[in-house]
């Protein structure tokens, strides 16, 4: 048990310590290497507030010590041999319905373009496929409002088409996962609908009813409370007004959640991918969000529900009701959980989650999305560093750049469109070569880019707009777009590009979100012919990834730590080496390590390096001696 007399460094040896105190310093911009230091490892966390002026306050301290009090286990130790799992092997590919493919041309893609898409995935050589929401939806953000877990969008088609396109994938030797959004509901869900309407029914206490609220704040802007004439009384929606939080204490809404899953999984699903599931369970009496916390990160509330009380025993349950009698697939998308909490979510032994995503990689330290900087791919280094050589292997990391929810990662990087295609390919042999199951998000096998959005209007995410009338408060016009630009979640979620025709293949009527001015070479028309483009380099690197046991299961050892713009690192199984040498900036750099036998498998510029590695440049070095790729 660990008090306010505890010391420093007794907190850095709890898994939620460290991953916390980790967490503050990195939004503060700065390591957490300094409270490795003895003095500072033992000051007494009382004297905190007034060490810190105040900047830790008690309350702070009072959420820390519940926080790790509520946390009695520790990962193990032990090494043992990985065990082998198909989605360990997998690439995988996620679309987003409404982009990828409209196939009756009302502008929305939906099921059926995806289904005459199936060959073009087969053949970049994804093995599995994450579909975000295609539920019933009132679209207020986007599918993740879900109004009924057994209902196809309108827009997206029917069940027919549903059963087609599962029955297409499994043909082709591919899997799907379905997006589990189950933190919250629409409000125009039947649950909510019966809970407003019969308060005193079984669902009058499936959400998270209030007669005062709290100070928390929503993700998408504002109080995180929505008051109801009908009960008089507030609900909870972490996200938007019209996503209602559903309350995980009561078991019949867990038993309402193992149903919808099984219901699926009967269906032929492989798995899901589950929406902020570190959400779900939140602490009891809703206390109130610590103001500077708040302050630190954007949003008030969250140390008391992004590792709640009784998230290990909801997951447990869930996998033990839901997933283990189909051996089912789970990956958790979990905002703010840090190495040893996702060790505790996902370690083989402990019957939760099979992977979780984990964000800290997609922003350098002191900043947030909405920032307008440059990435500094240094910090990508020294952050899979640390989890290549400490994740374990009782688990398995989920390595991803992108997804719907975030700005391309080259525009992030270095936006200079002379680099945009080295570029692309750099982060996509890290993506291959590192440790773990990598997942591409549709147009970045193309090395797509951010959208020049020119005015608000042509925006359509909530997030965004939300947030654009909050900045209006305190900023003008031209201020506020500027930031809505640098973190929109719409770059990711225009159009997929297929061609170099109207609305790049996409439909043949205006989409539903602004499409035009990314340059025509970037279309899966014009880089299939290509030899020497990015979807070619993707097609190349997946297959070698697949036929290279060593880059699936094998060791990993990084090399050169403390060569700034050099990352380097060898991947091993006894029978197989690679030596995967990757120039992180846009200056020419020194090579160091490479040994003169290697021999070169795939690079990014058309010749191999010399002893120089030009901006951006990546190569893959067999380093056994061997010359044969097989
Ligand atoms: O909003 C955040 C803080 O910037 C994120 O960390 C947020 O928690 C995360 O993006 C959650 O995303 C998921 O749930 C949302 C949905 O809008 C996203 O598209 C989805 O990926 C609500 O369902």
């Amino acid at each position: 048990m660990l008090t306010k007399n505890s010391r420093i460094k007794e907190v850095y040896a709890h898994p939620v310590g460290r991953d916390v105190l980790g967490k503050v310093l990195l939004q503060m911009g700065r390591s957490d290497r300094i409270l490795l230091s003895p003095l500072i490892g033992s000051i007494k966390l009382k004297i905190l507030p007034t060490l810190t002026k105040g900047a830790v306050d008690d309350a702070f301290l009072s959420t820390l010590l519940e926080l790790l009090n509520g946390e009695p286990d520790t990962p193990r130790r032990d090494e043992l041999a990985e065990t082998s799992a198909w989605w360990k092997e997998a690439v995988f590919y996620q679309i987003y319905p409404r982009s990828f493919k409209d196939s009756d041309n009302d502008g929305i893609g939906d099921l059926r373009g995806i289904t005459s898409k199936l060959d073009y995935l087969k053949t970049l050589g994804v093995n599995a496929i994450w579909l975000s929401p295609v539920y019933d939806s009132p679209n207020d953000d986007n599918g993740y409002d879900i109004r009924d877990y057994r209902k196809i969008m309108t827009e997206f088609g029917t069940m027919a088409d549903f059963d087609e396109l599962l029955e297409g994938i499994h043909a082709r030797g591919m899997r799907l996962i379905m997006d589990l959004v189950v933190n919250h509901t629409s409000d125009e869900h039947q649950w909510f609908k019966k809970a407003l309407e019969e308060p005193d029914s079984k669902y009058g206490n499936y959400y998270i009813f209030r007669d005062t609220r709290n100070n928390w704040t929503s993700f998408f802007s504002g109080s995180a409370w929505r008051f109801f004439e009908e009960r008089g009384q507030y609900a909870l929606h972490l996200f938007s007004k019209k996503q209602m939080d559903l309350n995980w204490e009561n078991p019949e809404v867990r038993q309402e959640v193992d149903d919808l899953v099984g219901w699926w999984l009967k269906k032929g699903v492989d798995g899901f991918r589950m929406d902020v599931v570190n959400y779900i369970s939140k602490r009891e009496g809703l206390p109130e969000g610590n103001e500077k916390i708040g302050a630190l990160i954007g949003f008030t509330g969250m140390e008391h529900y992004f590792y709640g009380p009784r998230l290990h025993e909801y997951l447990r349950e869930l996998k033990a009701h839901a997933f283990a009698p189909f051996n089912a697939f789970s990956v958790g998308e979990t905002p703010g959980v840090g190495m040893q909490m996702s060790k505790l979510l996902t370690a083989d032994y402990r019957g939760e989650l099979d992977m979780v995503f984990s964000f800290d990689q997609l922003e350098t330290p002191g900043h947030v999305r909405f920032d307008d900087y440059r990435y500094d791919l240094n910090y990508y280094k020294k952050y899979i560093t640390d989890w290549m050589e400490n994740y374990g292997s009782h688990c398995r990391m989920a390595l991803f750049f992108e997804n719907h929810d975030n700005p391309r990662m080259v525009s992030k990087v270095n936006p200079d469109p002379q680099y945009r295609t080295v570029l692309a390919k750099l982060l996509a042999a890290m993506l291959f070569t590192l440790k773990g199951t990598p997942f591409i998000f549709q147009g970045q096998e193309l090395g797509m880019i951010n959208r020049s959005f020119s005015s608000i209007n042509e925006l359509q995410d909530i997030e965004s707009l939300n947030l654009y009338d909050e900045l209006l408060k305190t900023m003008d016009e031209k201020a506020a777009f500027k930031k809505i630009l640098a973190g929109s979640r719409d770059h990711a979620r225009v159009p997929m590009q297929w061609t170099i025709g109207r609305f790049a293949g996409f439909s043949e009527t205006e989409p539903w979100i602004y499409s035009g001015d990314d340059d025509s070479l970037c279309s899966v028309e014009t880089q299939s012919g290509d030899k020497a483009s990015v979807l070619n380099f993707y097609r190349e690197l997946i297959a070698f990834r697949g036929e290279h046991d060593a880059l699936i299961y094998g060791d990993i050892e990084i090399l050169n730590k403390k060569e700034k713009d050099l990352f380097t690192y060898r991947r091993s199984n006894g029978e197989e080496s690679f030596y995967i040498e990757c120039n992180l900036s846009d200056n020419i750099k020194k090579q160091k390590g490479r040994s003169a036998e290697a021999f070169r498998v795939i690079g990014n510029y058309p010749d191999a390096p010399s002893m120089l590695l030009r901006p951006y440049e990546v190569t893959i070095w067999r380093a056994d001696g061997k010359r044969s790729l097989k």
